[in-house]
């Protein structure tokens, strides 16, 4: 009964919207700015922005192209949205992410009792319970962000074994949205993959070399690693606390700079975040579209334009041609070529120091995380026990083709820090910073390096620490020849993207952002090409603001969610609770 009355409530309300007949931004592209338009106005509201994520979620994640980027979504995300939504009404936005849904990385923590786990897509994380949220979802959760759901991953952050990215045991292959079955890069695969087609307003990746700005690469979007230190890892299930940094991975400069002002920010459950610059710069500050007028753009030809180094496909190399003539045409002298001194001598290639402080620092942090866990069902402990669970839930952790986990018995072959990991420390920062990307800076006097994001790109910054924003650059052409990624994914492959990486100093994000918008707003990249039709979810806020109780004989009440189950156009299960409409 209280269900059918909340049904009429709604009834009501879809007609004054209907007849006021709003255009809806197209959730495929929406950026935060237009969903806080729509929002302040009237003409959708938070709850159907959940809904209308849920169905996309719903159409392309299990069924269909089955890409495999969401591992779960918020049972509480329509509750939170309908009392951000009231909020809204009564007293205004709390920030630009008020009542947006954004999707998080599975190694990013939330409270159990939302719903959610927090497993970096392992199964030995499953129904663990963190101590408390990560410091960037409370960040998120005090601007009034909408936590929709967890994305999948490269299990534990691609730090398992010779694994495919976007595989874990948890989500099975994440693929991309761009061509089937392509490689997602990793990773931070599912948040790269959710973001490019629209299955959230925004997503969160993590970096520790290449994570946000590879899958930002090969997803067509806007990716931030920020500084080590500028965002809080308090929280986020560890690779090494040198390296590891959360960001935004979003379709345009502009949402990465709105997300990134929130999540930015000291932690005192992380003391790196204590030694950065105050105040937090609000990184909007920086969309200015003649911000690489007068600026001097160094290519750091040397190493990473090296295909038979990179790896790269040539196409991106001719792509990236291009690209420096744009960056020249708006007013920008590009310094070619501005070598690291670093990358030209052999170590900076051959050099196996990353991997000594990596090794060291994930058996200590990992296990740390494992014990801090308040519970956790599957008994797992330390990086010891988890090699000994995934061997003994082979059918869970480790299937055919995916067995790997040499990486884990590597890291656990380790002996702690000594002198040849604090050597290693010490040799990572000069190779990646002062004989690299700083040494390049000032020897040229450079306001910042430009590379194509794929390849080596990511190592100096990764083992200094330091920032890069990723734009898009280019889409493979559609006579690529295709390659083999993993077991179950091609690279290159046609139309899949790829990105143009801005560097720079530590803490240098305003400026990297501002040269990524002048860029982005000039070439407009993204919109050049679309995912494969298949991959293009169909439900927008159209059909789903007032629709709700259409097909009212077709919804069921159901005591376990607390409300009732709706069938919303062709397949899309909704969940409704009636507390959250009134
Ligand atoms: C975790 O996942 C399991 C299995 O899908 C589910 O039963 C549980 O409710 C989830 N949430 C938490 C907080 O454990
Ligand atoms: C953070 O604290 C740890 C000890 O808890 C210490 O070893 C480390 O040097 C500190 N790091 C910074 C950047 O302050
Ligand atoms: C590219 O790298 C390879 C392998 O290190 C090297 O032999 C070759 O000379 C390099 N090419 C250029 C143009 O530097
Ligand atoms: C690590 O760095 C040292 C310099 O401190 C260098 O001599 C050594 O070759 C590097 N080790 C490895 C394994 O790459
Ligand atoms: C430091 O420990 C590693 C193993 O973690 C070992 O390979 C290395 O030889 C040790 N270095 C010293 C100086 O003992
Ligand atoms: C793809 O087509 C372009 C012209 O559209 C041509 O220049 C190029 O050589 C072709 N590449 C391959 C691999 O066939
Ligand atoms: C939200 C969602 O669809 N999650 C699925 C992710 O993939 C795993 C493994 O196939 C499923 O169990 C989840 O239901």
């Amino acid at each position: 009964m209280r269900v059918l009355k909340v049904l009429a409530l709604v009834f009501l309300t879809s007609a004054t919207v209907t007849a006021v007949k709003p255009a809806f931004p197209d959730l495929y592209e929406a950026s935060v700015t237009e969903l806080q338009a729509g929002l302040d106005a009237g003409h959708f509201t938070s709850v159907d922005l959940v809904k209308a994520y849920f169905a996309r979620i719903d159409e392309v994640n299990l069924k269909g192209p089955e890409l495999r980027a969401v591992l779960e979504i918020s049972p509480s995300a329509l509750d939170t949205a309908a009392a951000l939504d009231k909020e809204r009404k009564k007293s205004g936005k709390r920030s630009l992410l008020h009542g947006i849904p954004i999707l998080l990385k599975d190694n990013i923590a939330t409270v159990a009792s939302e719903g959610m786990n927090t497993t970096a897509g392992s199964f030995s994380l499953l129904n663990s319970i963190v101590p408390s949220d990560a410091g960037v979802v409370k960040r998120l959760r005090k601007a009034g962000a909408i936590i929709l759901g967890k994305a999948n991953l490269s299990e534990f952050a691609h730090f398992r074994g010779n694994l495919p990215s976007g595989w874990s045991g948890r989500g099975g292959q994440c693929t991309n949205a761009y061509f089937p079955h392509a490689d997602p890069c990793g990773s931070s695969s599912g948040s790269g993959v959710a973001a490019s087609i629209g299955l959230a307003a925004v997503t969160l990746g993590t970096e520790t070399d290449g994570s946000i700005t590879c899958p930002s690469s090969n997803n067509n979007l806007v990716g931030i690693k920020p500084t080590v230190g500028l965002t809080s890892r308090a929280g986020v299930i560890p690779i090494s606390s040198h390296q590891d940094t959360v960001g935004p991975m979003v379709r345009s400069v502009s949402d990465a700079a709105i997300v990134l002002s929130i999540i930015a920010g000291p932690d005192p459950n992380d003391n790196f975040t204590l030694a950065q610059p105050t105040p937090i710069p609000d990184f909007t500050k920086a969309l200015n579209a003649n911000a690489l007028k007068g600026k001097r753009i160094g290519v750091p030809r040397l190493v990473f334009l090296n295909d038979s180094i990179t790896g790269n496909d040539p196409f991106i190399n001719v792509v990236f041609e291009q690209a420096l003539e744009t960056i020249r045409g708006l007013g920008a002298t590009v310094v070619d070529p501005a070598d690291l001194p670093s990358a030209e001598t052999p170590e900076l290639v051959v050099s196996n120091n990353e991997t000594i402080v990596l090794d060291v620092d994930f058996k200590i942090q990992l296990t740390a995380y494992y014990e801090a866990l308040i519970a956790n069902p599957s008994g797992v402990r330390s990086l010891a026990d988890l090699i000994k669970f995934n061997d003994a839930n082979p059918e869970l952790e480790e299937p055919p083709r995916f067995e790997d986990q040499s990486e884990l018995i590597e890291s656990e072959a380790t002996t702690g820090m000594n002198s040849t990991y604090f050597d290693a420390l010490t040799f990572n920062k000069e190779l990646g910073g002062t004989q690299g990307i700083d040494a390049a800076l000032k020897e040229h006097n450079l306001d910042a390096l430009v590379l194509p994001a794929q390849g080596f790109t990511t190592v100096p910054a990764a083992i200094a620490g330091y920032p890069i924003v990723t734009v898009p650059l280019g889409f493979f052409p559609n006579n690529v020849t295709i390659g083999l990624a993993g077991p179950e994914t091609v690279y290159p492959a046609p139309g899949v993207p790829f990105g143009l990486s801005f560097l720079g100093t530590a803490f240098s994000e305003m400026q990297l952002i501002s040269f990524a918008f002048a860029y982005e707003q000039k070439t407009q990249t993204r919109l050049q090409r679309r995912a494969f039709l298949e991959a293009i979810p169909k439900t927008q806020l159209v059909d789903v603001v007032g629709k709700f109780g259409d097909d009212r004989e077709r919804c069921e009440t159901r005591s376990d969610v607390g409300g009732c189950m709706c069938t919303l156009g062709a397949a899309q299960l909704i969940q409704q609770h009636p507390n959250t409409i009134a």
